[in-house]
């Protein structure tokens, strides 16, 4: 998120509470610029900042988003937008055993090319960003779990992946202390060892008749 969000609404809870709460509970520092008379919404219907001529109306990311729910799923959305870019590496470095044998090396260099030059630079700069321990607000979500479970697969193909990021390191120490998911790390509980190719001829059986 490029600068703090700015909120165009009245001085009071109205419609532009509960926006308030999600930024709030979310971390995000806002600003807000107050309507105090009816010619300060004039002004904005006429520049052409309110796509229906009517508040809430947020500026953020460079938008100036309007209706209630939207500007709301919108802020929800930034857990589900890191969880998806962390899909798309865990399953890059997934699919890596059952690429064909004269395939393996240079979809292995394109898979690490994109660890470390596409994915863990995103997060490295939100954690930068922000300065806080979790990727959104100060609180655990299933972004820093999904997080710490792909950086432990990349580092199984290549164990100094995270060298350039600091702050990915120590989200890693952090993360991997949290009491359950510290158990789940330690030998002997249900965290499945890496894909080896028998596992995958013995899913092929199951799955493909
Ligand atoms: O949820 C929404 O943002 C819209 N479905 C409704 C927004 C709305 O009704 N805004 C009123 C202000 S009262 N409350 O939030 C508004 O901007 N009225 C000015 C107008 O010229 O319609």
């Amino acid at each position: 998120m490029s600068g703090k969000p700015k909120l165009h609404y009245f001085n009071g809870r109205g419609r532009m509470e509960p926006i308030r709460w999600l930024l709030a509970a979310a971390g995000v520092e806002f600003e807000e610029s107050y309507l105090e008379k009816k010619e300060d919404l004039t002004k904005l219907q006429k520049d052409g900042s309110l796509l229906f001529q009517q508040v809430p109306m947020v500026e953020i990311d460079g938008m100036k988003l309007v209706q209630t729910r939207a500007i709301a799923n919108y802020i929800a959305t930034k857990i589900d937008m890191y969880v998806e870019g962390m899909f798309d590496l865990n399953e890059l470095l997934m699919m890596y055993v059952i690429q064909p044998a004269d395939k393996k090396e240079e979809y292995f260099a394109n898979m690490m090319d994109k660890a470390e030059n596409r994915y863990f630079p995103a997060f490295e700069k939100v954690l930068k960003d922000h300065g806080k321990d979790f990727l959104v607000g100060n609180q655990l979500s299933r972004a820093d779990v999904q997080l710490l479970e792909v950086i432990l697969m990349a580092e199984e193909y290549n164990p100094s992946i995270l060298a350039k990021f600091p702050l990915l390191q120590s989200f890693k120490a952090r993360i991997s202390n949290i009491p359950t998911i510290k158990k789940f790390l330690q030998p002997g509980s249900q965290r499945k060892p890496r894909t080896t190719e028998e596992d995958v001829a013995r899913a092929m059986k199951i799955f493909r008749s």
